[in-house]
């Protein structure tokens, strides 16, 4: 590709909450360019996007999907990502594969918490965004004010590009505010015809005009001026400044449409080629030079030399392990070879393909900007860089995911004993919020995941693909620590009688972060009191510590761990010593520092008719519920609320019992809180119970 193809290139994420119509959209955008020959849908299973059996039977994207397309010469890949709280991971992950989005509204749903997380995660990313108002066949009333709520709690600056012409049923186009012109379709055919303004809206559209230029002006000190001095803009003008404003995520375009009914398709395919940035548009990327960790920038330049950032991985029946990468600088070719940094190995590049919905298409190489996965890479996982043994750099790994709910799994037969472990850790390759691990107490598999949906999937999934079978049960909460205050202490590991000795020493300081900060390690040593080589292990020794917990076994989160002194011993010093010492340290510090037990807290809306309200609010309470509000939907009431996992753990059977079958729930986790006392004692003293269960059982083999 060469730097003027680059510059058309468009790799544009479709974002937004579950049920949003992100992949009806991708389709409807890929049958209007003219990518696939008919128009694929959820709902029937004919998505090109939606390609997995278990996409398919549920409805849902489970998986982050790829297809290209050309409109207008610009080629553009679009990247279908899941909306849905379970499944968003792979769409955090697979968001550093594009820096421009179309983030899709459906505001009769209103904001559920996926988009706003999204929408942090995309500012984080630094991702410009156009806001497509989907379902507008089913929009009643007027938009305008449904919307405005949800701009303002994602704290977006919004401009309207577009009105939407008609309502519901009748919704037919959309005016472009800029032409001031009136984009009329037929039926669902997609066709649309180019007309002057409806009567009846021309008013509004003036206004809106108005509105949108001076928007668009403020985002420009010298069109300002011109605004300001009444002079008339250009639609050039505004048209160069609307798409610096969209690159630099000052303001972000509101458009309508309907995917399942192929309306605004066109309008929105013309605002990704004009607004939307290229590879080149981004600019430079952030990465470190492993070697020093200094901050080095790497140009998105195909002539520049390799690297690329593997985001995802595919476990494809076929091709085998699938890398997918989003090439950074440089060029990717069959045959070549180049370092994976993360692992310090050499890998031989093989096969490559271009993504296209469930196909993949063969390519000899890919360039700068362009999103390639290559196949039967020996050791790369997601999150390693890839690049030129002669220009070694590494991009940022991928965000952390914690698990937040486990179930335990029971193989059912004998065969399965040895099927399950496989077949998961073949698909914690392609997912990395799988989490497994052995109960030693009854040899059943706990199996950890981002939510209830997730597991189930997972164990269809287990069942398609590897032939395992499990009975799921009852599900495990996982409980955290944290610190409430800060301490030092000292770790000394010091065994120096008979044979070569063990001698490590740290004081370590620790202290509690914000909630969600997860884990800081601070290396303060001046003068050698701890010489350099050995602080590796030293943070490795409070990492392992941390993992397996204080109180209770459970993972130690939101801590500051700051090394600021010790001693070594020429001759016994080794990593082994200090880490074993950093463990001890990072013990006796947590021990002094009020240590907590954290629960997780789940989002609960309950759907049930008036007469049973009361009896599900009442049990809500006695499950340490606190209830938000209410919402009537014709005879039937929504509850809100925030209830304590563990209490939670088998509401589907007691729900069902309270309104006699007429319930419905949804949940979501939501945050840690702190155990109250007296349950957090007995927490700790089960965790103690199983511990010397475990150490008697160790005693009798
Ligand atoms: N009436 C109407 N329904 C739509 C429209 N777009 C999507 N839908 C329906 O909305 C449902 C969800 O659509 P999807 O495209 O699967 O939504 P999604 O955002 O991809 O969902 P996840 O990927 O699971 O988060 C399906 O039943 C679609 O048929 C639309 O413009 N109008
Ligand atoms: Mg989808």
């Amino acid at each position: 590709m060469t730097v003027a193809e680059l510059e058309k290139l468009r790799n544009v994420g479709i974002l937004g909450q579950g049920g949003s119509g992100k992949t009806s959209l991708g389709e409807a955008m890929l049958f209007g360019a003219g990518a696939t020959q008919r128009l694929g849908k959820v709902v029937d299973g004919t998505s090109v996007l939606d390609h997995e059996p278990e996409e398919i039977k549920h409805h849902i994207s489970i998986s982050t999907a790829f297809h290209s397309l050309s409109w207008k010469r610009f080629p553009i890949t679009i990247v279908d990502t899941p909306g849905y709280a379970a499944f968003i991971a792979d769409t955090i992950n697979s968001m550093r594969a594009f820096r421009g989005a179309v983030f899709v509204l459906n505001p009769s749903v209103g904001l559920r918490v996926e988009s706003e997380q999204l929408w942090a995660q995309a500012n984080a990313d630094g991702v410009s965004r156009l806001f497509f108002v989907n379902k507008m066949d089913h929009e009643q009333g007027d938009v305008e004010q449904r919307i405005a709520p949800l701009l303002e709690t994602l704290g977006a600056k919004a401009v309207y590009l577009q009105l939407p012409i008609g309502v519901e049923a009748g919704f037919r186009g959309v005016v472009d505010l800029l032409s001031m012109k009136a984009f009329l379709y037929e039926g669902e055919s997609g066709k649309c015809a180019e007309t002057a303004i409806p009567g009846d809206l021309q008013g509004a559209a003036e206004e809106m005009r108005e509105k949108l230029v001076e928007d668009v002006s403020e985002t420009d000190d010298e069109l300002l001026e011109k605004f300001l001095d009444g002079k008339e803009l250009s639609n050039d003008e505004i048209k160069q400044a609307l798409r610096n404003g969209i690159r630099e995520r000052k303001i972000f375009p509101i458009l309508f449409g309907s995917a399942t009914r192929q309306i605004g398709i066109a309008q929105l395919l013309d605002a990704v080629a004009d607004y939307l940035p290229s590879p080149i548009d981004e600019g430079e990327v952030e990465a470190k030079r492993p070697s020093s960790g200094e901050t080095v920038k790497r140009k998105q330049d195909p002539d520049a030399p390799f690297s690329a950032y593997v985001f995802k991985t595919i476990s494809d029946p076929f091709a085998g392990k699938l890398s997918v990468m989003r090439v950074i600088s440089g060029k990717i070719a069959s045959d070549m070879s180049c370092l994976d940094v993360n692992k310090q190995s050499r890998e031989k590049i093989g096969h490559m393909f271009r993504l296209e919905g469930k196909k993949q298409e063969a390519v000899k190489e890919a360039f700068a900007g362009e999103i390639v996965a290559a196949a039967k890479l020996k050791e790369v996982t997601t999150g390693d860089t890839l690049c030129d043994e002669k220009a070694v750099l590494q991009f940022e790994g991928p965000a952390h995911f914690s698990p937040v709910i486990s179930f335990a799994l029971e193989p059912k037969s004998k065969a399965d004993e040895e099927k399950v472990p496989q077949g998961l850790h073949r698909m914690m390759e392609e997912d990395p919020t799988i989490a497994l691990h052995r109960d030693e107490e009854t040899r059943d598999f706990i199996l950890s995941g981002m939510g209830q949906q997730h597991i189930e999937i997972i164990v269809e999934k287990l069942k398609r693909k590897y032939s395992a079978e499990v009975v799921l049960k009852a599900p495990k909460v996982p409980y955290k620590e944290t610190i409430r205050s800060s301490a030092s202490a000292q770790g000394k590991l010091k065994k120096q009688s008979g044979g070569r000795g063990q001698y490590g020493d740290t004081w370590l300081k620790v202290e509690p972060l914000p909630h969600g900060a997860g884990f800081e390690f601070v290396d303060q040593i001046v003068g050698g009191a701890v010489p350099r080589n050995y602080i590796p292990a030293v943070e490795k020794g409070v990492r392992e510590a941390l993992l397996s917990g204080y109180l209770a076994g459970y993972p130690v989160v939101d801590v500051r761990v700051t090394l600021y002194d010790g001693s070594y011993h020429d001759v016994d010093s080794s990593d082994m010593a200090f880490k074993i010492a950093a463990s001890m340290g990072f013990k006796n510090a947590v021990e002094k520092a009020k240590p907590v037990l954290l629960e997780p807290i789940m989002n609960m809306a309950v759907t049930v008719p008036d007469e049973c309200m009361g009896d599900v609010i009442g049990d809500l309470n006695s499950r340490r519920g606190k209830v938000l509000g209410m919402d009537t939907k014709g005879h039937t009431q929504v509850i809100k609320s925030r209830v304590p996992m563990s209490e939670v753990l088998k509401y589907a059977p007691d729900l069902r019992a309270l309104t006699s079958g007429r319930g419905e729930f949804q949940m979501e986790f939501s945050h840690y809180e702190e155990l109250p006392a007296h349950l957090a004692e007995k927490v700790i003293k089960e965790a103690k119970a199983r511990k010397t269960g475990e150490q008697e059982g160790e005693h009798k083999v």
